[in-house]
């Protein structure tokens, strides 16, 4: 974890250094990457945030997550995949300035890191852990079990044995084998279907296993890993869709009814601009917390375009000073909202799926009809430097309380 001994140098300096615009904030590169190769040690870090407050990657605060007490957490692409941060230095560089916090976007989901029944794939995943704890961030997993066909190794789908015992070695191993290394972890992925009249999505564990495998991977994971967090991870559970929400509480509910050892809930939160509402937002979050468990942003993107709205689509066919300020003061609002809601013993974070808008899983997913998007804090291009947007403020502004 990176030392936060400057955080209240970095907060009162902040006064001093806010853009607090609505516009993209000024660039400097040549400080960029004077300030981002100082990163590697948390104090010379946050002890060069003062000079490098104009950087491209800098914006409007100098280490982002040196203005809040709970991770701040940013989805990269590693390993093989295209854009993997460990072949772009600028990229590096940013997330070292600005985040605490690493979740892989997808290789440490299942069929990357258990391809073949007996054997495991780690190296690319360790890699990334070790970039981490070389540069003083923290991992957050993701995830042992999701149900996305694409991510269940063709293997498990047509597994013939005891499959519980397969699944629970399956968590036990991956758990065991980033033991220490691994500060959290989403237990499980998007077991909801709120359309079936019991909640729980019909996918191959639950066909197998009926809903017992949740708690059985809660149960596996926290016998390998008794000092990791352990989230229940899903989407569209924030509050618009009150059937979502309402499951997801019967089944954080089942889950403490059987003494299931779960320590928090992760909101995706692939909100809209406009949707679903702050008080919304609120009521899901207060849900949790008076449930007693944390609550974790985790994979954070508000795209400017709703294609869900009545209104023509896209809204926003370029990135105009309009959109920029409505995603600001979104951005802000959440973050907000989670402060106001969630007491500080219970935040488990914040993470931004995506460093900047040419990463984001939006532009190839099919509902946004090929429409451009603007939906992470930055901006590119795409091997650097990456400038903070309008959106990177918003932020800085509500963990600050302006
Ligand atoms: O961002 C991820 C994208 O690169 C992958 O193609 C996709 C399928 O594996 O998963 C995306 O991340 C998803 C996350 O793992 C779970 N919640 C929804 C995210 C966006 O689809």
């Amino acid at each position: 974890m990176k030392s936060f001994l400057f955080i209240t140098l970095v907060v009162s300096l902040f006064g001093l250094t806010a853009c607090g615009g609505g516009g993209s904030s000024s660039t400097d590169s040549s400080s960029s990457s004077s300030s981002s190769s100082s990163s590697s040690s948390s104090s010379s870090s946050s002890s060069s945030s003062s000079s490098s407050s104009t950087s491209s990657a800098g914006g409007s605060a100098s280490n982002l997550y040196s203005l809040a007490e709970f991770p701040i957490g940013i989805a990269v692409s590693a390993g093989d995949e295209s854009r993997s941060f460990l072949t772009i230095p600028e990229k590096q560089n940013t997330i070292k300035q600005h985040f605490n916090q690493i979740t892989a976007g997808n290789i440490m989901k299942m069929s990357y890191l258990h391809p073949l029944e007996n054997s495991y794939s780690f190296d690319n995943a360790d890699t990334m852990v070790n970039w981490a704890e070389a540069n003083g961030l923290t991992i957050h997993g993701h995830t042992f079990i999701w149900h996305s066909d694409y991510q269940v190794p063709s293997w498990m789908s047509s597994y013939a044995g005891d499959f519980a015992t397969m699944l629970d070695d399956h968590v036990t191993t991956i758990a065991d084998h980033f033991k220490g290394h691994v500060v959290s972890w989403d237990v499980v992925n998007e077991a909801i279907d709120e359309n079936q009249p019991n909640c729980y999505r019909d996918s191959l564990f639950y066909q197998r296993l009926g809903s017992d495998y949740i708690g059985n991977a809660f149960r596996a994971a926290r016998a390998a890993d008794p000092s990791v967090d352990l989230y229940y991870n899903d989407f569209d559970t924030e509050g618009g869709n009150s059937g979502k929400l309402n499951c997801l509480l019967l089944l954080v509910d089942d889950l403490l009814a059987n003494d299931v050892p779960i320590d928090g809930v992760g909101f995706q939160m692939h909100v809209q601009v406009d949707w679903p509402s702050a008080s919304s937002i609120a009521s899901a979050f207060q849900a949790i917390v008076d449930r007693g468990l944390k609550v974790k942003i985790t994979e954070l993107d508000v795209p400017i375009n709703n294609p869900y709205s009545s209104a023509a689509f896209p809204q926003y066919p370029s990135y105009t000073a309009e959109a920029a300020a409505l995603q600001k003061a979104r951005y802000k609002s959440i973050i907000k909202t989670y402060l106001d809601v969630v007491p500080q013993h219970l935040r488990g974070g914040v993470t931004i799926w995506g460093l900047w808008d040419g990463d984001s899983w939006l532009l190839d997913f099919s509902n946004r009809q090929g429409a451009d998007d603007w939906p992470l804090l930055f901006s590119g291009p795409s091997n650097g430097p990456y400038e903070t947007k309008a959106a990177f403020d918003g932020v800085v502004e509500a963990l600050t309380g302006q």
